[in-house]
């Protein structure tokens, strides 16, 4: 069943053409941070906050984190969890994701079944997610014991998110890697476009807006940040990035008025 944070997320890429979240990593801020970040964030027109890191935080911490947060916005907010420590009853709806290319069954399904019945009790909404790492694959790569797909093997990307679409998954998420030099290329992010209908994530690396208008254009549906918005002057930054976000619908509305 399709949630409300959902409906939100599709009605919102339907109208903007594209959408921007930004990553909150409980690990790294303070809860007085982490609030400011996400209020900064909104108001810089991000569409909804994502919280989760790479490796381990106290679910105390996390709630806490969460509160403060939804004390900040009213925007959703997303829990994006390495594990099932990663699940606050607090968040608005949980990533319910499968990471795909992981060599480990844990991580593939393992964690969720452990994570499922908290997942009810609590009443968060599950958001199908298929989670594909790519390149270097960061920190996230080896937590999730991942065997990730080579930069220049987008093909392979592509078999790997129709997999997640043909497995019902309602969303599919490449990412390079927090902190990743080089984000996920232009070329893998069209090759998985083609073949794929499911609204597509892509994260990992990106810091500039130019960098934002070429993912979009190759055919990403949401585009998350995370580190970029982390180093403060946050509303600026994400301003820029959601203008970049927007870009693509404008020309194409431009160039149907013509
Ligand atoms: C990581 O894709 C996200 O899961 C965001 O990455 O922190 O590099 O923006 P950055």
């Amino acid at each position: 069943m399709v949630g409300r944070v959902e409906k939100y997320l599709l009605k919102k890429v339907r109208r903007d053409g594209a959408i921007h979240m930004t990553l909150i990593d409980p690990e790294k801020l303070s809860l007085e941070s982490a609030s400011h970040i996400a209020r900064e964030a909104e108001s810089g027109q991000t569409a909804a906050i994502m919280v989760g890191g790479s490796t381990f935080v106290s679910t105390p911490h996390l709630d806490d984190t969460i509160r403060a947060i939804k004390n900040a916005v009213s925007i959703p907010v997303i829990l994006f969890p390495n594990n099932v420590t990663g699940i606050s009853k607090y968040a608005d709806a949980i990533w319910f994701m499968s990471l795909l290319n992981s060599l480990d069954p844990y991580f593939i399904v393992g964690a969720q079944v452990l994570a499922a019945p908290l997942i009810r009790k609590f009443g968060i909404e599950a958001i199908p997610l298929g989670y594909i790492i790519v390149g270097q694959g960061a920190t996230v790569g080896i937590i999730g014991r991942a065997s990730p797909i080579p930069y220049d093997k987008p093909e392979l990307a592509a078999a790997h998110a129709l997999a997640a679409q043909y497995l019902g998954m309602r969303f599919v998420y490449l990412e390079a890697g927090s902190g990743a030099k080089q984000p996920v290329p232009n070329e893998m992010v069209r090759t998985v476009r083609k073949l794929v209908s499911i609204p597509l994530i892509v994260g990992g690396g990106i810091k500039k807006g130019a960098q934002v208008k070429e993912k979009v254009d190759a055919g990403a549906d949401v585009i998350v940040t995370g580190n970029v918005v982390e180093g403060g002057e946050t509303r600026g930054k994400v301003k820029e990035l959601v203008k970049h976000v927007k870009w693509y619908r404008r020309a194409m509305k431009q160039l149907k008025h013509r």
